[in-house]
């Protein structure tokens, strides 16, 4: 298995610099080698519930996914806490597309794959994350079929959008209150104890994951990748059968 590996990108309009980066990893020469591509989680900004809306809003990125599953390629495709209960919008473009489902799979949860021999977990991020007891309530309430039937039949899109838009803003306002080199340090250290105890929990060596917007590459007897916060890092993960790489986005964006 050849892999491309993505998170954090935070697309909040077609044509924004989020955007724009998540294309040219999409169109990156290591994509175009890759069997697979991995999206986990928080790719968009705001993507809750099956709204075709969203399809419009996003053309753009959707007709590049439509592509690359249409030239063989396989996603595995994470909800994270910014886009969840949207397996209905991808069965609608498989659906559009005539494509089998096996070829764009949703994930709710963690995987866990054999990457040349080693057993590597695949995962948001947030479903690893420890000490964190308030999150995890507020996850399992939003993750709720209650939620996914309101997102899914009762809230139209444009409700939907405009509290999104709020929400991500407040929490755009925290993240830069929050994110000052000693708060990095403290998350970073422990996404790193996150590792260990998922290592267990999971029965893996290797944990690829996103969400705490670190990005990282650290070994412990076993490799943890975090992907950061991909409109600042412009990273992405890159593993070519033998070896990962961590790739850089440097070109200019059009
Ligand atoms: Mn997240």
């Amino acid at each position: 298995m050849k892999f491309v590996c993505i998170s954090d990108v935070h697309i909040k309009l077609s044509g924004d610099l989020p955007a724009n980066l998540f294309l040219k990893y999409l169109k990156s020469s290591q994509t175009k080698e890759s069997d697979t591509v991995f999206l986990l989680g928080d790719i968009f900004d705001l993507l809750v519930g099956g709204h075709e809306e969203y399809i419009e809003k996003h053309q753009e990125i959707f007709d590049e996914i439509i592509r690359l599953i249409s030239e063989g390629k396989r996603f595995y495709h994470f909800e994270g806490n910014h886009d969840f209960h949207f397996e209905k919008l991808i069965s609608a473009l498989l659906k559009r597309n005539d494509l089998p489902r096996e070829k764009w799979v949703y994930l709710k949860k963690p995987l866990v794959l054999d990457v040349g021999g080693t057993a590597t977990l695949f995962a948001h991020g947030d479903e690893i994350e420890i000490e964190n007891l308030n999150y995890k309530i507020y996850k399992s309430f939003i993750r709720s079929s209650i939620i996914k039937i309101l997102a899914n039949y009762v809230v139209p899109f444009r409700i939907v959008d405009s509290i999104g838009q709020n929400a991500s803003k407040n929490s755009r306002e925290r993240n830069v209150k929050s994110y000052s080199s000693e708060t990095n340090e403290y998350v970073r250290d422990k996404f790193r104890r996150s590792f260990k105890t998922a290592q267990k929990k999971y029965g893996v060596k290797d944990v690829i994951c996103g969400h705490s917007h670190c990005l990282d590459n650290y070994r412990e007897d076993g490799l943890y990748l975090n992907n950061g916060f991909f409109p600042a890092t412009r990273t992405f993960t890159y593993y070519d059968g033998n070896n990962y790489h961590q790739v850089v986005i440097d070109q200019p964006i059009d």
